[in-house]
C-alpha cells in the first residue's frame, strides 16, 4: 500500500488517466465520510458542503493562513473530490484542484508535483493519493513564478467510518459516560478513543522545531485522558504511595497568591512526577505524535477545534492574552489555571479537552529534531529533554498551536505545566 507523498505514487505522466478513473470511484464514498465525520466531530453541525446530483462534491475547507506581510496573496487552490460511486477495494483517492493563478509554476499534491492542464485559463489538477486505513490528510499546495505565498488547502479522509467497533476494552477499563469513552478504575481518568491512523506531523508555519513535516503512522488505536490530570486525583496517588504533595499555590507577581483547586490540573511536577502517577494509574504518558494526532486529528488545523481562533467573548481555551490577533485572551475568565474541561467547545476531533491551553503537558518522548522520513509509532531518540505540548494559561493563544513542541529538563516543574495519561 502507498502512504500519502510517497515518491512511488503517481507523478504527471505515468498512468495517471486510468488512476484517476478508478481513485474517482472512491473518492465520492470517502468524501461522504469525510462529511460524516466532520459533521461528528463538530457536534452535528453540518459542514459548508454541496452535492447535488453529478455535480462535484466540495470538500470542507478551513481558510488558507494569512501569508507573511512581506508576501502577496499567492495562488488560490479549490479542491474537490468528484461525486461518482463506491468502491472500497483502492485505497486511492482521485484529488482534482482547480488553480487559479496568473503565472502558476508548481503545484504540489502531498508534497509531490503534479501535471497542471490549462482549460479556460483556469489551471486543473488531477492526480490520485494513495490513503491507508484510517485517517489521512490530501493537501493541496502551488506557487506562482513571482515566488508569492503558496496556498495550502486541505482535507482530511477516513477510510473507516466514525462508528467503527471499538476494540474490547483492557483490564482496569470500564465504559465511559459517553460513547467512545472509558474510565480507568484505578484514579477514575476518563479517557476518548483515537484510531489508528496516518497524518501529517508538524506544520510548514511552525517553528524550525516542528519541521521537517513528516507522515506518521500510529499502528494502534489508544485511549487519552479526556482532561490534564487533576490535583485530587494526584493528591489520591501521593496519599497512596506516601509521596509529598507539590505546592499547589504560587504567587503571579511576587505579593499576590493564586491557589489552584482540587479539579484544577496539577502542576509544579516533573516528568518522572508525571511518569510515576501513570505508572501506579496502570496508564502511561501518550507520545508525542499520539499527542498531536488527538489534538489535531491530522486535519492540518492550528487549534484542536480548527484554524479559528477565538473571537471576543468566546471561550475555547484557557491561554494568556493575545495581542498579536488583537484578541483578549483573558476572555477566558482564568486568569491562570482553570478547572479541567472547562472549554468544551474547544474540543478535539475525538472529544479531548484542555489540550491547548490551561497547563502544558508532558509526553513520552525525549525532545530530538524531526525528520522527513515517514515514521511509524515514533519515539524521541534518547536525549537530554523531555517534550511537552499544548501551551497553557501563560501562552499566547496562537502559540497554543497543536504543532508548537516544547522542551525541558526532566526535573524541571513550574506553574504552568502538568500532564494527561494515556492507555
Ligand atoms: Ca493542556
Amino acid at each position: 500500500m502507498l502512504l500519502a507523498g510517497d515518491p512511488a505514487a503517481p507523478t504527471p505522466g505515468g498512468g495517471r488517466p486510468a488512476l484517476v478513473v478508478v481513485g474517482a470511484v472512491v473518492a465520492a464514498a470517502l468524501a461522504l465520510a469525510v462529511v460524516a465525520w466532520l459533521a461528528a466531530s463538530s457536534g452535528g453541525a453540518p459542514p459548508p458542503t454541496s452535492a447535488g446530483p453529478g455535480s462535484a462534491l466540495t470538500l470542507p475547507l478551513p481558510p488558507p493562513p494569512p501569508p507573511p506581510a512581506t508576501v502577496g496573496a499567492g495562488p488560490e487552490v479549490e479542491l474537490r473530490a468528484p461525486e461518482d460511486g463506491l468502491e472500497t477495494e483502492l485505497p486511492a483517492v482521485a484529488v482534482a484542484a482547480v488553480v487559479s493563478a496568473t503565472d502558476l509554476e508548481v503545484v504540489l499534491v502531498n508534497g509531490a508535483p503534479v501535471a497542471v492542464a490549462v482549460r479556460d485559463g483556469v489551471a486543473h489538477v488531477e492526480t490520485t493519493v494513495a490513503v491507508p486505513l484510517g485517517s489521512t490528510t490530501i493537501e493541496v499546495e502551488a506557487r506562482d513564478r513571482a515566488g508569492r505565498a503558496a496556498v495550502v488547502r486541505r482535507a482530511v479522509l477516513r477510510l473507516a467510518p466514525e462508528d467503527e467497533p471499538l476494540p474490547p476494552l483492557p483490564p482496569g477499563l470500564v465504559p465511559g459516560p459517553a460513547p467512545r469513552t472509558a474510565i480507568n478504575e484505578r484514579d477514575g481518568t476518563v479517557l476518548v478513543w483515537v484510531p489508528p491512523a496516518t497524518f501529517r506531523m508538524g506544520s510548514p508555519f511552525a517553528s524550525d522545531d516542528a519541521r521537517p513535516r513528516r507522515d506518521v503512522r500510529l499502528t494502534r488505536g489508544y485511549w487519552l485522558g479526556r482532561t490534564e490530570v487533576t490535583w485530587a486525583q494526584f493528591r489520591r496517588f501521593c496519599e497512596a504511595t506516601g509521596r509529598t504533595p507539590p505546592a499547589a499555590t504560587f504567587s503571579p507577581d511576587g505579593w499576590s497568591r493564586f491557589e489552584a483547586g482540587p479539579d484544577h490540573p496539577v502542576f509544579n511536577v516533573s516528568w518522572a512526577d508525571a511518569a510515576d502517577y501513570a505508572a501506579w494509574a496502570g496508564l502511561r504518558l501518550p507520545t508525542e505524535a499520539e499527542w498531536e494526532y488527538a489534538a489535531g486529528g491530522g486535519r492540518g488545523a492550528r487549534f484542536p477545534w480548527g484554524d479559528r481562533p477565538p473571537v471576543f467573548g468566546e471561550a475555547l481555551l484557557n491561554a494568556a492574552p493575545s495581542l498579536d490577533l488583537g484578541l483578549p485572551g483573558a476572555d477566558d475568565g482564568a486568569p491562570y489555571t482553570a478547572p479541567v474541561g472547562s472549554f468544551p467547545d474547544g474540543a478535539s476531533p475525538f472529544g479531548a479537552l484542555d489540550l491547548a491551553g490551561n497547563v502544558d503537558e508532558w509526553v513520552d518522548d525525549w525532545f530530538a529534531p524531526y525528520d522527513a522520513r515517514p515514521a511509524t509509532d515514533p519515539r524521541g531518540a534518547r536525549g537530554a529533554r523531555r517534550v511537552y505540548r499544548g501551551g497553557s494559561w501563560a501562552t499566547p493563544v496562537r502559540e497554543c498551536a497543536v504543532w508548537a513542541r516544547a522542551s525541558a529538563n526532566p526535573e524541571y516543574a513550574n506553574a504552568h505545566l502538568g500532564f494527561r495519561v494515556a492507555r
